[in-house]
């Protein structure tokens, strides 16, 4: 396909689970477009993550580093001097990648947050933008309803001044079950032009200017969110979950880095043990210490074998004794490998601040989720999980405790609603994997981006 060598330029946000799958949508464009080259503008320390030992696309992939908004030789420290050096930090790098090259690129692929990308394609002549949003349809939507939660926010205020925000978003397409409390801290902050939120904030104003934006989902998973998302935005492509179209496009397994003997670990369970709890909390969260002390102590309670993802800085503030207590039926890692760990059948529940990624791998393979979200797009995340999906549940009180941790493991691992959530996630899984067969909704929506790509590639 592709007539023309076409020159793409990807432009990455270079924080939590952002970058990752927008190099993996790279690869599968550059599988159906092999003579296009990709140009990925990103910051260093990501750049140097994602391309340490691999050779992404056949090496149809450059990677560029952009300035990361620090004084040269300084650790960058927040989200936010990044934020503030953009879109100059891009537009510099372009720049030069095209004095480099001697071509202008032809096509513009960023993360969704980047929202001059649309400026940067209309500058060279109308290039087409593709934006990739790499969590759900549910909370893309949220954010282009900015405006209007806001309005209603403001609207109601209660007797002592307050904004009431348990207020439900019943006139949101596929959004009745959420609040207005639950939208992301961007949508409600005070000052919508502060870094962060004004970067959301512009994202939900350009994104209708865009091509076609990209999702990692599967249209059975979110329909009248995203048929509404559809109304607005010129072309959605519902390609997830990726990980399981990636998985069925590649005949041989990728190598599994398995440094702390995550998955033996899992095998060696006795036949007759109960189903393991894994806990993770994504690439960058560690839940504030009272909370790992809640769950240690639930975790001892319950006596279930678990799994827990938990960086050095977390371990350290576990119960003294807890690790020697629970070393018969519990082993905490940095790292586990996520994916093959909720792949193994001896898991029978997952611990999670409801990432996107997170949430989509859980119902890719079938594990109920005990939710404890954190920011951004999560408390929606987890809210689809309990009670639009009926997937997992919520800890009680929006943080853990030692009683509604247990509560929450029981109900999920123990308890008739837990068998009818554990139908429920099989019945997903089951939707997901029919998606991103060859006739699924997720494939036939990849061919169609490709069909569009092809008129510009
Ligand atoms: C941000 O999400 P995070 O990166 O914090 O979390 P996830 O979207 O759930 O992605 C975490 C990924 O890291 C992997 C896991 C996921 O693919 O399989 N992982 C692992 O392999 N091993 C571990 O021990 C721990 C994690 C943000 F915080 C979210 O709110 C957004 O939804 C998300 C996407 O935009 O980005």
């Amino acid at each position: 396909m592709g007539s023309s060598e076409c020159h793409v330029a990807v432009l990455a946000f270079p924080f939590a689970t952002h970058a990752a799958p927008l190099l993996s949508l790279v690869e599968q464009l550059s599988a159906a477009f092999p003579s296009a080259r990709f140009s990925f503008f990103n910051n260093h320390d990501s750049n140097s993550g994602l391309f340490r030992g691999r050779n992404p696309a056949a090496g149809k992939v450059k990677a560029y580093d952009v300035w990361d908004g620090t004084v040269a030789g300084e650790a960058l420290v927040t989200h936010e001097e990044f934020i503030m050096a953009m879109p100059g930090n891009y537009v510099k790098a372009i720049a030069e990648a095209e004095a480099e090259t001697g071509t202008k690129f032809g096509c513009f692929l960023t993360d969704a947050f980047l929202w001059f990308g649309g400026d940067l394609a209309a500058e060279r002549g109308g290039v087409p933008w593709i934006a990739l949003w790499t969590a759900g349809a549910c909370s893309i939507s949220a954010h282009l309803y900015t405006d209007f939660v806001r309005s209603l926010a403001a609207a109601t205020p209660t007797a002592n001044g307050k904004h009431r925000l348990d207020q439900k978003l019943k006139v949101i397409p596929g959004m009745s079950e959420l609040s207005i409390g639950e939208m992301p801290g961007e949508i409600l902050a005070k000052d919508l032009q502060a870094p962060f939120p004004g970067m959301i904030y512009n994202m939900a104003l350009k994104l209708p200017g865009a091509n076609a934006v990209v999702l990692n989902s599967f249209q059975n998973l979110e329909p009248t969110v995203t048929d509404d998302l559809r109304s607005k935005l010129q072309k959605v492509f519902n390609i997830g979950p990726m990980i399981l179209r990636q998985a069925a496009a590649t005949p041989k397994p990728p190598i599994i880095s398995d440094d702390h003997n995550c998955l033996p670990w899992l095998d060696s369970l006795p036949p007759a043990s109960p189903p393991a709890v894994y806990l993770s909390f994504g690439s960058g969260l560690t839940p504030p210490p009272d909370e790992i002390v809640a769950l240690a102590e639930a975790l001892e309670a319950k006596r279930a074998p678990f799994l827990w993802s938990l960086k050095p800085h977390g371990v350290k503030h576990l119960p003294e004794g807890f690790l020697e207590r629970t070393k018969e039926f519990g082993k905490i890692v940095p790292w586990a490998p996520q994916v093959q760990v909720l792949s193994h059948p001896g898991v029978g529940a997952f611990v999670t601040h409801c990432g996107w990624n997170s949430t989509l791998e859980a119902i890719s393979f079938g594990v109920c989720l005990i939710c404890r979200p954190f920011y951004g797009d999560q408390q929606i995340n987890s809210r689809f999980v309990e009670s639009v999906w009926e997937i997992g549940v919520k800890v009680e009180g929006g943080k853990f405790t030692k009683d509604e941790t247990l509560k929450a493991l029981n109900v999920v691992l123990d308890s008739d609603r837990g068998k009818l959530l554990k139908e429920n996630v099989v019945k997903l899984k089951g939707e997901a994997m029919e998606a991103v067969k060859p006739n699924g909704s997720s494939t036939k929506d990849f061919q169609e981006l490709v069909h569009l790509l092809n008129g510009y590639f």
